[in-house]
């Protein structure tokens, strides 16, 4: 049985049916898209799945979902009275915090009276005749626009693994991206998790304090530090708010568009006491800061292992049971996977009520009407919960028929990975950007400063449309082609390339491997602005 969805009552389909631009997802990147086209004129529309906005913090609502940026970093700075009026009550937001804040800004800037929720864009068809996309929703809308935006999110389209017999599964069944509104209750039940990532990290220790027990099928254990969540420090608070435009401007000329800057020193320049010193204070301190430990942390293999080790002795410090923390010891490179920040974790583990279960190299063979089944052994359960994540960065716009120039669709011409200008545009499918898409920072960036950064960069180019009487801008394929080498070339001279990760799309079977996030951040945000400052340097305009 699978979780059900909120039955909210289906508005009209709109009337109007010609607009300026339509959005499509009213997450965060959708919402401050409508915003910025509004404040510049433009009629724009949004489409939206979800009932209500907020976009993955709509839909992953899965006990222990919490953001691991910082709250005060993690937030619009587009406007400095919401940046000024809005208050966080913890270092690190939670799911629902960050959902209020969502529908605080959707109430604040009136953006819900252009959404249309509850509705799927089924497909963008280009109409080479007039330029103009028609995009056909599954509650009968077609419309036309001139610009059409994808804000569907770098993680939105769920992976649900193909296990045999999961329809014939008794129990109930969850992914947590898209979590029951009502919740799921766990007391006196036996739960299975399966998926030991960032959400599993998170999900674990919260679904171990209910359930009756809980196995956790871990296929690849994973390196995590403690988030060191706190109520907000209202000190700390006022000293940024007085200043924010210049705090988030200093954010945004760092690596990761957030405060965190690695130091100039390389790993071995230290002494080995002086670095345990500070991989200790990285510790303490929690957050996302190991992997920026020194200069080399994310490049150099020796040096990242003298960070996997540490991790692996707190691992062992804090699992009782040492074959259990062996288990859980990743023998990967740190932080080549996404990093992971929890609270309470492999403490979890320490629980009677609590097993974990070794599937690596096997998986779960199959899903039997009562439970689980790895190798021999029935796990015989009552809920089961994949943390299994995303097809990540295309997933979900592979989802929808998109068709440009020649009716060539975009998945087709992405079959071997995805092709864009900055992760902003496709060549052949002229006037259609991608907010956050594969090829840009996204992933590898705080994800709201880098959509802003988008947005912004998409509503400039459409003022410069206007102005200039341009009906159109393409992406060239003389620019992409230099652009997907220099996108991988960035990933090459980094240790995220070398394990299996979904920014490459191992985690699903089949998708091409491609490294799909651009990795310097600072560097793409000057090159954004360079092909702005050339007249719009390697995109055709008409
Ligand atoms: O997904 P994941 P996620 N059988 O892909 C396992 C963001 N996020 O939802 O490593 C068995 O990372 C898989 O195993 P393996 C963040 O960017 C942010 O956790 O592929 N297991 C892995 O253990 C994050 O990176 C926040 O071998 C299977 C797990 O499932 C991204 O979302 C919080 C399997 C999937 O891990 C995705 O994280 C949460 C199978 N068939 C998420 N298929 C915060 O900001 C997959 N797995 C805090």
């Amino acid at each position: 049985m699978n979780q059900s969805q909120p039955t909210t009552p289906q508005p009209a389909a709109d009337k109007a049916t010609h607009f300026d631009a339509v959005i499509v997802g009213a997450g965060f990147a959708g919402m401050c898209m409508l915003h910025k086209l509004r404040t510049l004129g433009f009629i724009a529309k949004v489409y939206e799945v979800g009932s209500n906005v907020g976009g993955t913090w709509y839909w992953n609502r899965y006990p222990g979902a919490r953001c691991d940026v910082p709250s005060l970093q993690y937030s619009y700075q587009f406007s400095e009275e919401l940046q000024q009026e809005w208050q966080w009550t913890e270092r690190y937001s939670s799911q629902p915090e960050i959902l209020r804040y969502a529908n605080h800004v959707a109430d604040r800037f009136d953006l819900r009276k252009d959404i249309q929720f509850n509705t799927r864009v089924e497909s963008v068809i280009l109409d080479e005749s007039t330029n103009r996309w028609t995009i056909e929703t599954d509650r009968g809308d077609r419309v036309t626009a001139k610009f059409c935006i994808m804000a569907t999110g770098c993680l939105s389209s769920k992976n649900i693994p193909k296990l045999p017999g999961l329809a014939d599964f008794q129990g109930e069944w969850y992914h947590t991206g898209n979590w029951p509104h009502e919740g799921a209750k766990f007391a006196g039940k036996r739960v299975g998790v399966i998926g030991t990532g960032s959400t599993g990290i998170q999900a674990i220790p919260m679904i171990a304090q209910e359930a009756e027990h809980l196995y956790v099928f871990q296929r690849t254990p994973q390196y995590s530090v403690p988030a060191r969540n706190a109520p907000m420090d209202r000190e700390e608070e006022a000293r940024t708010k007085a200043d924010y435009k210049g705090f988030r401007a200093r954010n945004n000329a760092r690596p990761f568009a957030q405060d965190l800057t690695p130091p100039d020193v390389k790993t071995f320049e230290v002494s080995e006491e002086e670095r345990r010193r500070r991989y200790k204070e990285c510790w303490e301190r929690g957050g996302l800061g190991m992997m920026l430990a020194y200069a080399d942390s994310g490049t150099n293999l020796a040096a990242n292992e003298t960070i996997s080790s540490f991790v692996k002795e707190k691992i062992h410090e804090i699992v009782k049971d040492p074959a259990v923390a062996k288990m859980l010891s990743p023998d990967h490179i740190y932080a080549c996977k996404r990093p992971c920040l929890d609270t309470n974790y492999f403490e979890a583990y320490n629980r009677a009520n609590v097993t974990l279960v070794d599937i690596s190299g096997t998986g779960v063979a199959r899903v039997t009407s009562r439970g689980l089944q790895v190798k021999e052994t029935e796990y015989e359960l009552d809920c089961i919960v994949f943390a299994t994540g995303f097809d990540a960065m295309t997933g979900s716009l592979n989802n929808i028929n998109i068709r440009g120039k020649g009716n060539q669709a975009l998945k087709d011409k992405w079959a071997e990975g995805p092709r864009s200008y900055l992760g902003l545009s496709s060549a052949g499918f002229p006037n259609l950007f991608t907010i956050t898409g594969p090829g840009s920072p996204s992933v590898l960036a705080n994800m709201i400063p880098a959509i802003e950064q988008h947005v912004n960069w998409i509503g400039d180019c459409l003022q410069y449309m206007r102005k200039h009487g341009l009906r159109t801008i393409e992406a060239t394929v003389e620019a992409e082609n230099p652009w997907l080498i220099q996108v991988q070339t960035a990933a090459n001279a980094t240790l995220w390339n070398a394990c299996d990760n979904w920014y490459q799309g191992a985690n699903i079977p089949g998708k091409p491997r491609v490294f799909m996030p651009y990795v310097d951040w600072v560097g793409y945000v000057a090159k954004c602005n360079e092909v702005v400052k050339n007249s719009y340097e390697g995109f055709a305009l008409k």
